[in-house]
């Protein structure tokens, strides 16, 4: 091929693109119908190990770099404390003496912490002065795998003393479910666990009438909520109900790929399924809001080049509208220490940073207080979701292309004002994610880049 024809040709390709990103393979629209679920100001949340109060610096005021990370993410979140560690604690009304056993504590990878941590007054107290610096709430796990009701009544009393109202409720046990062939008899079951759950719930009324709950704090067996739910009812102090959501794992497991993140993804097949309709059953049987208290995108600590990249950000800020969209009253996504998945990663001594996720985060928290209105994206593929809201008395749309290629929507109307992106350079970049905002062209015909979740007013 000469030169000249090279050149004819490039320019010839370089036409057919942009006639084809003229013309919009997908389309955005308002559907009549009565409005979806309001966002709540506590919606967004992170969730840590227990074992994390074992270094009484780590939560506490005097982490300044923490406390801006945690604002920088919502004025009023939600910590929840619990975890694999959770059943390895063990509370102590004395001091710590000596130096903490580690500085950071990720997610338990191992499910057997086998050394134990000792939460003390001083980490209560600590932790207390962190929450009022960050303005967030705390949903604290009491150890039932390994405890003792004694102990889980004696420290439901500390921290309730020491948290005031920045303690929003306890649970009883981490993944109650998993139980089995751990710290319980393989056949054990639902009334088993529920019959703990009342043992100790009991103690801790005892000890703190004024006591609030959330549970069953599951990991993936339903009926364990659906149990859970049924006894709900009998308690007033229970809040809310919980469960945990991971959209892959093992880490270990080849198919836990950045594909298998957006789609297909079987787990997000079965929770529509299988476990959706358990959990909307759930929420109608003890008349409670659903709340994700933990999850994130791989279990086992994360995937490598998945949980740390690009594709986490637009995997988890397409989570949290889903899942507030189906009206869950929050997520509180997992991390901690250096974990592949940590939306926060870091120590205090060598300094804290914002991983990708992050970023995804602070997208989803800028919808707090919006109200889901109908709408749908047809002709877009699987790997392309749109949202529409009400904030402030303005319609906002939401679009995430979630693949590699450009994707041009046809709008009900042409967008108004500044849009706000998040993207970055590549699907596993671990760097350069950028939440920014932009103009955009006042057409009804968007073309929204490849890999970027994009917001904007219409
Ligand atoms: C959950 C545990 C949590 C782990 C997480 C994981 O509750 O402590 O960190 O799995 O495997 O089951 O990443």
């Amino acid at each position: 091929m000469n030169r000249r024809h090279f050149l004819a040709t490039l320019a010839a390709i370089a036409a057919a693109a942009s006639l084809r990103a003229q013309s919009p393979n997908a389309t955005l629209t308002f559907q009549p119908g009565p409005s979806g679920p309001t966002i709540p100001h506590d919606f967004t949340g992170l969730s840590y190990e227990s074992a994390q109060l074992a270094n009484p610096t780590f939560f506490s005021a005097a982490n300044k770099p923490l406390v801006a990370l945690f604002r920088g993410l919502s004025p009023s979140g939600v910590l929840r404390l619990g975890g694999g560690s959770s059943e390895y604690t063990t509370y102590s009304d004395a001091d710590p003496t000596g130096p903490p056993p580690f500085e950071v504590f990720g997610p338990d990878t191992s499910k057997t912490v086998k050394h134990g941590t000792i939460t003390s007054a001083l980490a209560l107290r600590n932790l207390r002065a962190f929450l009022d610096a960050t303005g967030w709430t705390c949903i604290y796990g009491l150890n039932l795998g390994q405890g003792t009701k004694e102990n889980a009544a004696a420290e439901a009393a500390a921290v309730t003393r020491i948290l005031g109202p920045r303690l929003l409720v306890f649970q009883i046990g981490n993944e109650p479910d998993s139980f089995r062939k751990r710290y319980r008899p393989a056949e054990y079951g639902p009334e088993d666990f529920l019959k703990e759950w009342n043992t100790f719930h009991d103690a801790i009324v005892a000890a703190v009438p004024t006591a609030k709950f959330a549970g069953p704090d599951i990991s993936n067996k339903f009926p364990f909520l659906t149990a859970f739910a049924a006894e709900a009812p009998k308690h007033p102090n229970v809040l809310f109900l919980t469960g945990h959501y991971y959209a892959m794992g093992p880490a270990s497991n080849p198919n836990a790929t950045l594909d298998q993140l957006f789609e297909p993804d079987p787990k997000l097949a079965t929770i529509h399924q299988h476990n959706l309709p358990a959990i909307e059953e759930a929420i109608k049987t003890a008349k409670l809001p659903f709340r994700m208290s933990e999850g994130n995108s791989c279990w086992d600590g994360g995937k490598p080049g998945v949980s740390d990249t690009l594709a986490s950000a637009l995997w988890c800020a397409d989570m949290m509208l889903r899942f507030a969209q189906m009206g869950w009253v929050g997520v509180n996504l997992h991390g901690g220490g250096n974990g592949f998945y940590t939306p926060i990663a870091g120590t205090p001594s060598t300094g804290l940073t914002r991983r990708p996720e992050y970023f995804g985060i602070q997208f989803a928290q800028t919808f707090v207080g919006a109200t889901f209105l109908p709408a749908t994206l047809t002709g877009a593929g699987t790997r392309a979701t749109a949202y529409m809201l009400e904030q402030h008395g303005k319609h906002r749309s939401v679009i995430f292309n979630k693949q590699d290629t450009p994707l041009t929507v046809e709008l009900p109307s042409p967008p108004k004002g500044k849009a706000l992106t998040l993207t970055g350079p590549g699907f596993d970049s671990k760097d350069g994610i950028t939440l920014s905002s932009t103009h955009l062209p006042h057409t009804r015909t968007l073309t929204v880049p490849a890999r970027t979740a994009i917001s904007f007013e219409l």
